[in-house]
């Protein structure tokens, strides 16, 4: 599993027949442009597995790749291809002909576009898609797609299920591990931009001059893959690190302090990104310590980065333990009124649900009600509520649901993002020293899905997995089919076998994995589960219109008005909204408690589903692959049915109800 989707094995004979004469040499002379050498490298290995013999890169060749800029490559220049649109970081792949020879001509207006252009043509000759009379033209809809690395500097990842950190902050920087180089190159394919590379529950220290050599000499791995290197930011350092008496925001020595701190990490990473910000929530310091707002503290960091073109990316992830309002309102209630005061060199990143990553969610409230912010959305890779790396559940289509999802103010969550200004999209990473990088072979298309929505959050998740599976376990069609059919639904099994028709918050506390929805004594009373389902004799779920916590009006007036009512509330977030009785009549004419039990059910078959199919594919998987996830899939359907028959033995020892008619009975 360690190649992951760069799987450069030779093709069919079939389909090399068609792909073969047209790479019979590659050309580039953007030398002083290293995005461009990365790409000729990288398609010149790409080209030498997968086709067999290694194409030669001198001009004098027959050329029949052409990879490069107008500005640098005077047979780019020559085509006078039309460029325009595609902004930085766009490509053009183009079949045409040079001198009467045929060509593939790969261009952008900047090395970053023909890396990536390189990359979607190395994916083209992976899937066997032949790359003669081609025109594809694509520029990425976000300027940020960033991995959140959780990772601590002592090697433990948090929410990590794929080993220790990749970091080796020990040997760095004198040793780069080649495998820092193998990361920049499977997220430059996806045209993954950034990485933070430490935990938003961040220390001091790795703003210490040690650590930053260490992020300088990652940076110096990532920049011929056009990956910027940005760092979590803990925002008490001067105080821990510079001894200053306070950390207040608008003290005219803490902002010196963290001016000082931008001009010593952008001398020693002339790209460095910027900062990302966890404060004031759960138990981070922040600008709310010295009562500044999160303007304050932001403006102020922003101010610092601001002469070397940095930004800070400031998360929007706040609930207060003293806070008594439900806690899905307090971000927008918090953030909300700061609309328009933050600097133009801040994001705010907001989590795609105003909870916490839960297996459904309803969109964050705080897309679309800011309209003079540039807001980021920040989507978990790493399985936290979803089973770890041993459930096969494939993200695609809840990263998708949540950009696609109506701001009721005439654009999705993915189209108010993408602003002319600063726009992005940050995943949580799910990377590890695990020699799958993930944790298990089905993890690896998580992290792709999540790199090719950040360039096209309108992409569709199916097409996006069909292309994994191609690349990944090759492009016979008795497995292409089955696999991609068996990842689209994964994800509604999952929500079916551990949270239905809205419920939330129901995991084991701590770890989170496994149900324990009967929690109700933790300190802090919205970590309870009970909290959130809010089940008792008359019915279940969290009344979040007038009646209870109103979190449907932060929602505009449109979709508010449909939450308000559960005959207009779309059935997988009902109980989201609405608390109802047991015997509430749904769309399928069953009650309510019959159509969750059916839900469970049907979550549970789907999993046995995959381990039938999977068991099927052997022929066709090599064999550790093939083992690896037969195993993993045993794991979760057992952990399917503890779901199911735990959630509804303690619904029932509420409700009294017994099993509906035709449920399968727990074992
Ligand atoms: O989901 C919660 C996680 C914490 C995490 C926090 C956050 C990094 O359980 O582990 O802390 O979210 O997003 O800040």
């Amino acid at each position: 599993g360690y190649d992951l989707w760069l799987r450069y094995r030779r093709l069919p004979q079939a389909a090399l027949d068609q792909v073969r004469p047209t790479v019979a040499a590659i050309h580039w002379s953007d030398s002083d442009d290293v995005r461009v050498q990365t790409a000729a490298a990288e398609l010149n290995r790409a080209t030498a597995q997968i086709l067999g013999d290694t194409p030669s890169s001198t001009a004098t060749v027959p050329r029949s790749v052409v990879l490069g800029t107008p500005g640098g490559s005077p047979a780019i220049a020559r085509l006078r291809l039309d460029l325009r649109g595609l902004g930085d970081e766009g490509y053009l792949i183009r079949s045409t002909t040079v001198d009467g020879q045929p060509v593939t001509v790969v261009a952008g207006n900047t090395g970053a576009g023909v890396l990536y252009g390189t990359f979607a043509l190395i994916q083209q000759i992976q899937l066997g898609r032949p790359i003669t009379g081609i025109t594809i033209r694509s520029a990425p809809k976000l300027k940020l797609r960033v991995l959140n690395h959780w990772d601590n500097l002592d090697g433990v990842v948090e929410r990590g299920y794929a080993g220790q950190s990749l970091w080796d902050w020990w040997t760095l920087p004198a040793f780069k591990d080649p495998r820092y180089t193998d990361y920049a190159r499977a997220n430059a394919s996806l045209g993954i931009n950034g990485t933070v590379l430490n935990n938003v529950n961040a220390k001091a220290e790795s703003l210490t001059a040690p650590y930053i050599a260490k992020a300088a000499a990652l940076a110096d791995v990532f920049r011929p893959y056009g990956i910027r290197v940005y760092l979590s930011a803990r925002f008490t350092a001067p105080m821990e690190l510079g001894g200053l008496k306070t950390a207040d925001p608008l003290d005219p020595q803490v902002a010196a302090w963290w001016r000082a701190k931008a001009d010593e990490i952008w001398r020693a990473i002339p790209d460095f990104g910027g900062f990302l910000v966890k404060a004031n929530s759960e138990g981070q310091p922040g600008p709310r310590d010295y009562k500044r707002t999160h303007a304050d503290g932001a403006n102020m960091l922003a101010a610092a980065v601001r002469p070397h073109g940095g930004i800070v990316m400031w998360r929007a992830f706040v609930y207060a333990e003293t806070d008594p309002e439900d806690r899905a309102k307090q971000a927008y209630t918090e953030f909300k009124p700061l609309d328009g005061r933050f600097a133009d060199n801040v994001i705010v990143q907001v989590k795609n649900g105003p909870i916490d990553f839960q297996p459904r969610e309803p969109f964050h409230p705080l897309f679309g009600a800011m309209p003079r912010t540039a807001l980021m959305p920040e989507l978990q890779i790493t399985k936290e509520y979803l089973g770890f790396n041993t459930h096969l559940v494939y993200l695609g289509p809840l990263f998708a649901e949540a950009l696609r999802a109506d701001t009721g103010r005439g654009r999705s969550v993915g189209q108010v993002v993408a602003g002319e200004r600063l726009s992005g999209l940050a995943g949580v990473a799910n990377i590890g020293q695990s020699r799958t990088w993930t944790g298990s072979i089905f993890d690896q298309a998580n992290w792709y899905a999540f790199g090719r929505l950040a360039w096209d959050p309108a992409a569709d998740p199916d097409a996006i997995a069909r292309d994994w599976v191609g690349e990944t376990f090759g492009t016979d069609p008795r497995l292409v089919g089955p696999v991609t059919a068996m990842m689209a639904g994964s994800r509604e099994a999952a929500v079916d076998y551990m949270a239905p028709l809205g419920l939330a918050h129901l995991m084991g506390t701590g770890h989170h994995y496994g149900p324990a929805p009967w929690i109700s004594d933790l300190a802090r009373p919205e970590w309870n589960p009970v909290y959130y389902h809010r089940a008792n004799r008359a019915g279940i779920g969290f009344d979040r219109t007038r009646t209870g916590s109103n979190a449907v009006a932060q929602y505009a007036p449109d979709i508010a008005r449909r939450l308000a009512n559960p005959a207009t509330t779309p059935e997988p977030l009902l109980l989201w909204f609405h608390h109802l009785p047991w015997d509430y009549r749904m769309q399928s004419g069953r009650t309510l408690w019959a159509e969750m039990v059916a839900h469970y059910d049907r979550g549970v078959a789907y999993v046995a589903d995959l381990r039938r199919q999977w068991a099927a594919l052997a022929p066709l998987v090599d064999p550790d692959r093939h083992a690896q996830t037969a195993a993993l899939l045993q794991i979760q359907e057992a952990d399917a049915r503890w779901w199911r028959d735990a959630s509804i033995a303690y619904w029932s020892s509420i409700n009294g109800l017994p099993l509906p008619p035709g449920a399968v009975p727990p074992e």
